[in-house]
């Protein structure tokens, strides 16, 4: 197969809420383009794009999936992203790689969080628009209503193009108001050739088809000048203008249908078609600096079977099956086998793919998402996608011992594919931590671990880094003195501790004169400190933010050891410790949680609890108010179910390290008395 010139592509992310009909609607469009000979549905987990078992069991998709369709001699991509928020990493992505987007809108829930969030990242982006208002055959649905909402809340631009004909159960087709034709319900069926509209439409369709021309002939100057002089302008120049003005991200053509029923399909192709701009029209900005051909990985999958195979869009030339390229990440030479195109998990041989288009390729050695291949090193660098941050952690551990290994593999390809998963191990507690963007994502990720790399593990809330420091100058004397037959142990110390500036860090100062200690001593003394303050005494975590003297000491010439010094420094210090006025150091985290104004004052209160200082609150518009505030980290790490349940999922948080401070006193007896607890039961 050769590669589609690039005026033939259309680049298409389908994104939008969870459970908007996203999938459904792909599914319609491949159906209906003689793609698929059936059309397939969530509830019997039969559709292309939907294919992985964990999407059929949760009836909703995780992965982004690419599809393509013919229609009117152009190739449509398709990609499929999910709609719950945990998985928006997929969308992110996809939009990065694409000229357009098929925004689906629920008709009975209208604009919702994930809409609102793509609609933005759109705009960023600079994309093309098509919105589709989706199940209009449900109770309550109503196309009218959520139309006005688009146009206060996004943008007046959006504009009818579609209008249902008759309402929920009852919908029995839909009015394209460009070309002026009706299409009528197919009932499951493929969509027939348009029709005629309904007579009882007259009125509500001039309407909408003069708003409709209002916007278009804002977009051109020329149709505008005759359209006020009070000419008539042709179906046809309306349709171009209204092509190139959506083209130009100038207009945002509302459309509608029922995807399940495949209704409002082959008007949606059309305006895919005419509307989306070609990758031959628009620049994809990633500078390559002379290479002939490259292409950018926007999506990795890990099977455990077939290997990984990494998506790409390519960005210059033409990628070849049997070539070499070259990432320039690793500036590793990857040989390309063979090029795959995709059907959802069906692939295709393919020979070679031009620019503009996407592509997949199986087993190459060193890449993952956000990599670019080039045909030659030309220090390019790799255009960015900005993932969201992970604000959820678990620790988490294999069940069966002696399964570590495995899972730090398995963990290692999801994170591969997933780039908003993050595994790490903490340095300071020894635990591996799994972190994601909510709690239904890390579930998901521990399905994942048992059913495709077997591997069960264990999730617990992560321990807290806890520090410990001193507050007030202290000293301490270590004497270990052991007289057992033959030659015995003799070391002696005085020591002093103060605290430091920032409570970091920590430092050795000998003052010893003379020879008190002999100086090949000295060290053991530092080392046996060191070695006291890796578990400090109130909670067993470190110490830091000491300064330690040491003034005084006394040696046996004989007996005297590096070893009796090492323990007389730990002694020192264990005494001195106590006398310092230690103090628990907990992290604080900053945080930045947006929320729909009616649940300011519950999501406040709740901060309030969690011990949290608020800094501010600001409107961000469309109903949303973010809030600011500082939190310890204790306090946080169950957040992401209260913000869900305290919202309707419709709360959003982020937050990162600020710096330590002191445990209140309430808080710390109760931290001190679980590690208490914990070192009993280790002994036992
Ligand atoms: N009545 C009706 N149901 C629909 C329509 N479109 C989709 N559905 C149903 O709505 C549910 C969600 O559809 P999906 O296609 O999975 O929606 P999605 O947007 O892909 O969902 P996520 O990928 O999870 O964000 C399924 O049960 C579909 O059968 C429609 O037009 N009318
Ligand atoms: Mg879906």
């Amino acid at each position: 197969m050769a590669a589609v010139e690039p005026g033939k592509i259309r680049n298409v992310a389908v994104t939008g809420h969870r459970g908007t009909g996203k999938t459904s609607l792909v599914e319609a469009m491949l159906f209906q383009a003689g793609l698929v000979n059936r059309l397939g549905s969530i509830e019997q987990g039969s559709t292309v794009s939907d294919w992985d078992e964990d999407e059929q069991r949760r009836q909703m998709s995780i992965s982004a999936s690419l599809c393509h369709t013919d229609w009117q001699g152009r190739k449509i991509n398709l990609i499929d992203t999910p709609g719950e928020p945990s998985f928006q990493g997929e969308a992110i992505a996809a939009l990065r790689v694409v000229e357009g987007t098929l925004i689906v809108v629920s008709a009975v829930m209208g604009i919702e969080v994930q809409t609102g969030r793509v609609w933005e990242r759109a705009e960023e982006l600079g994309l093309s628009r098509v919105l589709f208002v989706n199940m209009l055959d449900r109770e309550r649905a109503d196309f009218y209503r959520v139309l006005e909402q688009l146009r206060n809340q996004f943008s007046t631009r959006a504009v009818a193009v579609h209008l249902p004909i008759g309402v929920e159960h009852e919908v029995s087709g839909i009015v394209d108001l460009l070309h002026m034709k009706a299409y009528t319900s197919p009932e499951g069926g493929k969509e027939a050739a348009p029709g005629e509209i309904p007579s009882d439409m007259a009125d509500q369709v001039a309407t909408y088809r003069e708003q409709l021309l209002d916007s278009v002939v804002e977009t051109d100057e020329s149709l505008m000048e005759r359209y006020l002089d009070g000419q008539e302008l042709s179906d046809e120049e309306v349709a171009h203008a209204l092509k190139d003005a959506v083209t130009r991200g100038e207009i945002f053509p509302v459309a509608c249908g029922v995807a399940t029923k495949n209704l409002g399909t082959t008007a949606t192709l059309d305006l895919l078609v005419e509307g989306v701009p070609s990758p031959a029209k628009k620049d994809f900005d990633v500078h390559i600096d002379g290479a002939q051909s490259a292409a950018f990985v926007f999506k990795t999958v890990a099977d455990p079977f077939a290997g990984r195979i990494n998506i790409f869009r390519v960005i210059e030339g033409t990628v070849s099956s049997d070539s070499t390229l070259v990432n320039s990440r690793s500036h590793g030479k990857e040989r390309v086998g063979q090029l795959l195109t995709l059907q959802g998990k069906e692939h295709e041989s393919a020979d070679e793919f031009g620019p503009g288009d996407l592509g997949a390729v199986a087993k190459l050695k060193d890449v993952l998402t956000g990599d670019l291949l080039l045909d030659k090193e030309t220090g390019a660098e790799a255009p960015s996608i900005q993932f969201p941050e992970p604000v959820m952690s678990f620790a988490i551990s294999p069940k069966a011992k002696g399964d570590e290994e495995k899972l730090g593999q398995a963990l290692r390809r999801l994170s591969e594919e997933d780039p908003t998963l993050v595994v790490r191990r903490d340095q300071q507690t020894g635990e591996q931590l799994l972190s994601g963007l909510s709690q239904m994502h890390v579930e998901v990720a521990v399905d994942r671990l048992n059913r495709r790399f077997g591997v069960e593990v264990d999730l617990r809330p992560p321990r807290v880094p806890y520090l410990e420091t001193i507050r007030k100058e202290s000293k301490g004397h270590g004497r270990y003195k052991k007289q057992t037959g033959g030659r015995g142990q003799f070391g002696d110390c005085h020591i002093v501790l103060e605290p430091m500036e920032g409570r970091t860090g920590y430092e050795f100062v000998d003052k010893i004169v003379g020879g008190v200690i002999p100086q090949g001593f000295r060290p053991a003394v530092d080392k046996g400190i060191q070695e006291a303050m890796v578990h400090g005494e109130l909670a067993g975590a470190p110490v830091q933010g000491v300064r330690v003297l040491l003034v005084d000491g006394s040696y046996h010439t004989v007996d005297s050891s590096e070893m009796a010094f090492k323990i007389a420094g730990s002694m020192a210090f264990k005494e001195a410790y106590g006398a310092a006025d230690p103090v628990l150091l907990e992290p604080i985290m900053e945080v930045d949680v947006t929320v729909p104004d009616d649940a300011v004052g519950a999501v406040n209160g709740d901060l309030n609890s969690r011990r949290g200082r608020l800094h501010g609150m600001e409107p961000t518009g469309s109903g949303m108010t973010s809030i600011k505030a500082e939190v310890p980290m204790a306090e946080m790490l169950t957040y992401s179910q209260s913000l869900t349940s305290m919202t309707g999922g419709r709360g959003d948080y982020h937050m990162h390290f600020a710096r330590y401070e002191e445990v209140p006193a309430h808080v710390a007896q109760k931290v001190m008395q679980e590690a208490q607890k914990e070192k009993e039961e280790v002994k036992v």
